[in-house]
This record gives C-alpha cells, structure tokens and sequence, in this order.
C-alpha cells in the first residue's frame, strides 16, 4: 500500500487511535445503556420493517464523532446513522453505534458499540465494545488483539465436521430466503450454527475462539471494520470467497485450515451470490 503520509508509522498510530476509541467506545456504551428506559420497541425503521434504529444508536453517533472531531479534527468519519465527514488526516473512523440493534431493542445482552480506524484506507485500529458484560476487544496493526486486555488468539481448527460456525442474516426477504438455503445446505457438515446478531461480537467470537468461524453476506462497512482487524490481529484470515477483502459482497473469517474449508464450500453454494 503506497501512503500519502510516507512519515507516518501504521503501527504507532494504530495503537494511538486504539487508546482513543477505547476510551469512547466504553462510554459510548454507558450511554446507550443508561437510554435503555426510551427504547421504542416500533422504533423508526431504514432499509425494511424490521432495520430498526433507535435514539440511542443516534445519540451514540453524535456522541462519538463530537469527541473524536474534538481530539481530531482533521479526521474523516463515516457512521451507520448517517454520519459522514470529509477530513484530510488520511484517517477514516468507521462507525457502528449499536451493532445488534434488534438485541439491543430486544435487551438481549449480544450487541456493541464498533470503533474502526483506517489510515489511508487500511484498518489500522478497532475496538469492539459488549456493555451488558463490560467486554472490550479491541486491536491495532501489528500489535495483536486482545480481550480486556488479554491478549487472544483464534481456534487452529482444520475440518468442518467439528466447527462451530456463526453466521448472519440481511434484512430483505429475498436474500433472508437465499441464506437459509445456503444455512440448510451447510448445517449437516459442520458442528452447529450459532447467529449472535452482531458481526462486529460475530468477528471477535472468531478472534477469542469462542466460534471457529464466521461468514455473512450485505454487511455495512462499519459492521465490517473494528471486528475485522480483531480477527486478523488474533490470527485469523478474513476474506470475501474470490480472493478480496472484506466487503458488503461477503466476509468470512476463521483460522487459516477451517478457512480454506470453509471458503471451498461456501463459493459450491454460491454463498455470496444472493440477490
Ligand atoms: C446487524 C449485523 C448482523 C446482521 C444483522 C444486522 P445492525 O447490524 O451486525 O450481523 O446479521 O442483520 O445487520 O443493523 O444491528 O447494526
């Protein structure tokens, strides 16, 4: 990757901005738990009935951005709820205000708050926070991840018929129809299914080894961000099925055997070829 800041170190600045959002991600989630009394089970919704936002995912937002442009001015953001500035430093913040909303909605204790950092477009920091059980994951480039501090690392699994194997569902009927095709088809081969609804806690079950792996179709780059660099940070490989990054095309992630395995058996059911 060329840089436009050739004087700048990923790495060091990779573990500053992982002290930042750290810090905003924990209370970011103290203050979404602390709006649990207005939660509006209709809430307003986005992309379809049931892609609810809440005021609490807004006031995280807000919360977040008003801090990291006061530390960082120069910065640029994107967020899920519509934040979106345009900054100079080559640092892109990515994020995720609620992650698992319909859990959060639900108080099913499985979401987060998701920081991710990009400096010249490579992740170069990610924080994943879980209120309901006070958890931080978080991660910058070359300086491994870690759980609370603890530092972790994935599973070594190498076949598919003991994987524990988590996965995630869009929100259109049509393609929820063509993930449970590819859901029925995979079942039988693997251990079991667990669905968290959260990628970003989805992306750090796989870097703490509390999953084997990991794959989901549609998901937003903020989903992506912060859980992504934690994964690859704790050992694993995370990937679209061609090749590629990442990306709203399809992300599957898991240690290096499981997922070659993995990725084999999920492009045989075109997995990331749903509408
Ligand atoms: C959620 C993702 C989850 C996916 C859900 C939803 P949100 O993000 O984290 O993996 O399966 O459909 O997209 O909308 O709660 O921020």
């Amino acid at each position: 990757m060329s840089s436009n800041h050739p004087r700048t170190d990923p790495r060091s600045l990779g573990l500053e901005l992982r002290e930042l959002a750290s810090g905003l991600a924990v209370e970011a989630g103290e203050l979404i738990e602390s709006m649990r009394s207005e939660v509006d089970m209709a809430g307003d919704t986005k992309s379809s009935a049931t892609d609810v936002v809440t005021a609490a995912d807004k006031a995280s937002e807000a919360f977040i951005m008003e801090r990291l442009l006061a530390a960082r001015p120069d910065d640029s953001i994107l967020g899920e709820e519509g934040g979106d500035v345009h900054g100079t430093s080559g640092v892109r913040w990515l994020i995720d205000p609620i992650d698992g909303t319909t859990n959060y909605v639900y108080d099913i204790p499985a979401y987060s708050v998701s920081i991710g950092a990009e400096f010249d477009d490579e992740m170069i920091a990610g924080v994943v926070y879980e209120p309901k059980s006070n958890t931080c994951y978080e991660a910058s480039i070359g300086s491994g991840a870690f759980r609370n501090g603890e530092p972790i690392t994935c599973n070594a699994k190498a076949e598919l018929a003991t994987a524990l194997v988590a996965t995630g569902f869009g929100y259109s009927p049509e393609r929820r129809a063509g993930q449970a095709e590819v859901l029925v088809s995979l079942l039988p081969d693997v251990r079991d299914i667990r669905r968290f609804g959260s990628a970003a806690l989805d992306l750090c079950a796989v870097a703490d080894g509390r999953v084997d792996a990991y794959y989901e179709k549609g998901l937003n780059p903020w989903d992506l961000a912060a859980g992504w660099l934690i994964a690859t940070e704790a050992g694993a490989i995370a990937a679209d099925l061609r090749d590629g990054p990442p990306s709203p095309e399809f992300v599957l992630a898991g240690g290096p055997a499981l997922f070659e395995l993995l990725r084999d058996r999920l492009v045989a059911l075109e997995a990331d070829r749903l509408p």
